[in-house]
C-alpha cells in the first residue's frame, strides 16, 4: 500500500490475474444489460472521449440539459441499473472503511486513445465515504492533485488489478487520466482500459 498524498492510497496488484479476468465477464455481461452511453459535457454538450455505464442501485450519468447526476435508470433504455455484483463488494468492504455499501459504480471505458480531465467527485452527498477505484487492462497515467485545480500534481502509473482508495482528506482531490499506455495488458482482447469507481451517494 502506498500513500500519495492525504488519505489517497495506491494499492498495486490487488487484484491477480483471475479477480481481474472474472471482473471483466461480469462487466460484460453489466454491458449487455445497460449498454455503454457517450457522456456529453452540461451546457456545451461536447462528447467525452470516454464510454460510461454502471451498475448499483444508482448511476452517474450526465447529458446536455440536465447535467451531471445520479439516477435510478439507464438514460437510453429507461431501465434500472443492473445489480451491484459481489465481487466488487467484497472490495468496498476490504478496503473503503465504511459500514455502508456503495450505491453507485461507475464503468468507464476508455479506449487507447481516450483520456480524462482533471476533476473533483463531488456529486456526491456524501464525502464521508471514499471512491475506491478499480483498474482493469492497459495501464495509465493518473494525475492527482489538491483541494483546488492549481494545486500541484504528481503522476502515478496505475496497472490493471491495482486500486485507489480516495478517501479522508483526499475525497475531493482533483483527479483525472492523461493517457493510456497501449499494450501494456493482455487482459482485454481488443486493448483500452476500463475502470470501476465504487461511491456511496446519498
Ligand atoms: O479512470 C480512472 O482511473 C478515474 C475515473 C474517474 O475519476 C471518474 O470516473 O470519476
Ligand atoms: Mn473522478
Amino acid at each position: 500500500m502506498l500513500e500519495i498524498a492525504n488519505g489517497i492510497r495506491h494499492l498495486p496488484g490487488y487484484l491477480e490475474r483471475a479477480g481481474q479476468q472474472s471482473l471483466v465477464e461480469i462487466v460484460r455481461g453489466i454491458v449487455a444489460e445497460a449498454p455503454l452511453f457517450i457522456p456529453v459535457m452540461p451546457g456545451t454538450g461536447k462528447p467525452m472521449s470516454v464510454r460510461m455505464t454502471n451498475c448499483g442501485p444508482l448511476g452517474w450519468v450526465t447529458d446536455k440539459e440536465r447535467g451531471y447526476r445520479y439516477q435510478a435508470t439507464h438514460p437510453a433504455t429507461g431501465r434500472s441499473w443492473p445489480a451491484m455484483p459481489e465481487p466488487l463488494l467484497d472490495i468496498w468492504n476490504a478496503v473503503s472503511d465504511y459500514p455502508l455499501p456503495p450505491q453507485a459504480c461507475l464503468i468507464n471505458f476508455y479506449s487507447d486513445d481516450a483520456k480524462m480531465g482533471l476533476h473533483q467527485d463531488k456529486d456526491e452527498q456524501d464525502f464521508g465515504a471514499p471512491v475506491v477505484s478499480v483498474s482493469l487492462g492497459n495501464s495509465c497515467l493518473f494525475r492527482v492533485g489538491g483541494l483546488s485545480r492549481n494545486d500541484r500534481t504528481q503522476s502515478i502509473k496505475l496497472a490493471s488489478g491495482d486500486v485507489v482508495v480516495l478517501g479522508g482528506a483526499g475525497r475531493l482531490c482533483f483527479h483525472g487520466v492523461d493517457r493510456i499506455y497501449p499494450s501494456t495488458s493482455t487482459l482485454l482482447k481488443n486493448g483500452g482500459r476500463i475502470n470501476l469507481t465504487l461511491r456511496r451517494v446519498s
